[in-house]
């Protein structure tokens, strides 16, 4: 046997094979490769090779241009009609630029795949975890320049993209009309939906365990967890982290850390104590956890326990005006405001309304709720409001609003907001008051407070301040678009719905913008045309507390819409934190800077809400169980705990 292989020359093209088993490019005399003739068979080609190119010279050389260009139209035409050819040659020769549309996916609401807890914060840029003062490991070797926000570009004039996170995409990507489609057909490629949901779970159980640990090593019984310090401070002296957390881990399926803190709160929670404790705080988070947990366990330790710290709060309402005071005595029965004023916050005010009802319902005794009633009785009737905006203080003594004329949906006034439509859910939708008061306010944000941000026309909510306008909006307005969704789920008009979708974005844009991924307390957005950017952040207001409120409201977005961008924001979100706040000798921390990544600066304190709130907002937001936690059966009070809406008799 013999054979001919060729080792072909880089030239060739027009040669005809035509079948033969051996392949000779050029003639004898322009061979300049090696020869291995293939047995008998070779004879058989041999024949063959000269008759064809015998009757490839015989053409004229216009019918030799026609096949030419026969053959490199079917040429070309192979190639763009074989996916996998195209798909092949895409993955050689442009897999690495595929990388930064890859990103902007991300940040344009696509959902992202799944990294299992342990990988997080591994696969950008193979940097370790978070900062280095958070994981007693060496440094981080990522260069901060990476995740600096860069200038935003239009698209348009085949001009690339620069998202506000610096990834780029080409502008046709951009203005593809059916980029949606191709971006789901992608994501579709991944994991499954029940195993994304699944990783995405467990992501935040882990989270939880992770927080849990520091608190039950270094914290146990105690308010807040310290967790760089690994030690402990206390508020009210009353297990406030402990408490906040149980109805948490019931929802997360957390058995084990459920009971041990149970028989914590059988056998050492007493609320005979000597201590002054903030009536706002300790309703929404000791009453309301309290009352969620005993609504969803049926465990009468629970309601007990309700009762009987819900009972040592009433002294707070025997003032002048029957406007509570901040403070109380739990164990003297004795309340008082603050040293320094007689004023008492309207937030605080109007936001006890849910726990005391939902106590005066389950004890039987109507003192609960005829107080907190008297106060939203009041404050329906006040002069003072500004188009259904309420002031941020009220006196205890005259029972009217001070400081007149600055009106926010931020600290001091934000729940406010969110308790009318709440306790209008809660008692089955026959309060029309507050209902009306509700309605007024949502159409007084639009007309005082709502504008558009520049350049890239952000909708968010300012303050105003005697008549002056600012563009400052607290993290903790980002509660609004929730309530709005949920106002709308309940039938408020639908444009409630579009609002909250506009909204959503800018808070979205609030942790998406920052070089940690993580919103600051404040932002002030811009409103000059000339502005390159939407968002900007004063030096004193970059930290980050763990805060819900952005998280609370992808997850009623999500729940109502089921836009997948939104928990692929939370998925987003979750990792930052993982990244920048969490403590490797367990527990997360609060942190100052959220934009300088390579030293955030932790405070070494975490909030109860990290646990009572973002945490279990994050699980029912990758959630796909409609039932966990029926909206049409339960209403969160403001610190994400669930109240039952009320049986209708009638
Ligand atoms: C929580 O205690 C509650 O959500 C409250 O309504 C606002 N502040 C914190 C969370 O940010």
């Amino acid at each position: 046997m013999s054979a001919l292989l060729t080792s072909p020359p880089s030239t060739g093209a027009g040669e005809c094979d035509c079948a033969s088993p051996r392949r000779e490019m050029f003639p004898p005399s322009r061979r300049d490769f090696v020869s291995v003739t293939l047995g008998e068979g070779g004879g058989y080609g041999q024949q063959r090779r000269p008759s064809c190119w015998r009757k490839w010279k015989q053409l004229s050389r216009l019918q030799r241009s026609i096949v030419l260009f026969l053959l490199v139209l079917l040429l070309f035409g192979g190639l763009a009609f074989y996916p996998g050819l195209s798909a092949h040659w895409g993955e050689e020769h442009g897999g690495e630029e595929k990388q930064p549309f890859v990103i902007e996916v991300k940040s344009h609401g696509m959902p992202v795949l799944p990294e299992p807890p342990s990988e997080v914060g591994q696969r950008r840029g193979s940097r370790k975890r978070g900062p280095s003062v958070l994981q007693n490991r060496s440094p981080p070797t990522g260069n901060s320049s990476e995740a600096r926000p860069r200038k935003v570009e239009e698209g348009g004039g085949g001009k690339p993209l620069v998202s506000w996170r610096g990834a780029v995409i080409e502008a046709e990507q951009a203005n593809d009309p059916d980029a949606k489609e191709k971006e789901k057909a992608v994501v579709s490629e991944g994991p499954s939906a029940p195993q994304l949901a699944e990783t995405r779970l467990e992501a935040v159980r882990e989270a939880f365990r992770h927080a849990w640990k520091g608190y039950k090593d270094f914290a146990w019984g105690h308010d807040e967890l310290k967790p760089v310090s690994k030690s402990f401070s206390e508020w009210f002296g009353l297990g406030l982290t402990l408490i906040d957390a149980l109805d948490t881990m019931w929802i997360l399926g957390l058995k084990k850390e459920f009971e041990e803190a149970r028989q914590w709160v059988s056998k050492e929670l007493s609320f005979n104590k000597n201590v002054d404790v903030n009536l706002f705080e300790t309703t929404i988070r000791i009453l309301g956890g309290l009352l969620s947990t005993y609504h969803l366990t049926g465990d009468s330790l629970f309601l007990e326990k309700a009762k009987d710290v819900g009972s040592r709060l009433m002294p707070a309402f025997s003032t002048p005006s029957k406007i509570p005071y901040s403070d109380v005595n739990i164990g003297k029965g004795t309340a008082h405001p603050p040293r320094w004023t007689s004023d008492s916050t309207v937030a605080e005010v109007t936001s006890i309304q849910l726990e005391f009802r939902e106590l005066s319902r389950l004890s039987g005794d109507p003192q609960y709720q005829a107080a907190v009633m008297e106060v939203m009785r009041q404050v329906h009737q006040l002069e003072g409001k500004h188009d259904g905006l309420v002031p941020m203080f009220i006196n205890t003594n005259s029972g009217q609003f001070t400081h007149v004329g600055v009106y926010t949906l931020g600290a001091r006034a934000d729940s406010y907001y969110e308790y009318l439509l709440k306790q209008w859910i809660q008692g089955g939708k026959k309060e029309t008051e507050l209902l009306e008061d509700y309605l007024l306010a949502v159409e007084g944000v639009r007309k005082n407070l709502l504008k558009k941000s520049s350049p890239h026309g952000l909708t968010f909510v300012g303050e105003r301040s005697h008549g002056h306008f600012s563009p400052k909006m607290d993290h903790l307005v980002c509660f609004l678009p929730g309530t709005l969704a949920l106002g709308a789920h309940h039938g408020l008009p639908p444009d409630h719905m579009e609002l909250a979708q506009q909204l959503m974005e800018t808070c979205y844009q609030m942790y998406a913008q920052m070089e940690t991924g993580l919103s600051p307390e404040i932002v002030h957005f811009s409103m000059q045309a000339s502005s390159l950017q939407d968002v900007e952040v004063k030096l004193a207001d970059r930290h980050n507390l763990l805060r819900p409120e952005t998280v609370e409201s992808l997850f009623y977005l999500y729940r109502f819409t089921k836009d997948k961008k939104y928990q692929a924001w939370g998925w987003e979100i979750l990792q930052s934190f993982n990244k920048y706040t969490r403590v490797d000798t367990g527990g997360y921390t609060s942190i100052n800077n959220v934009r300088d990544p390579n030293s955030p600066s932790p405070r070494d304190k975490m909030e109860s809400f990290f646990l009572g709130e973002t945490l279990k907002y994050f699980y029912l937001l990758f959630s796909e169980d409609p039932n966990l936690i029926d909206l049409d059966k339960y209403v969160f009070n403001t610190e994400a705990h669930a109240l039952p809406i009320w049986p209708q008799t009638d």
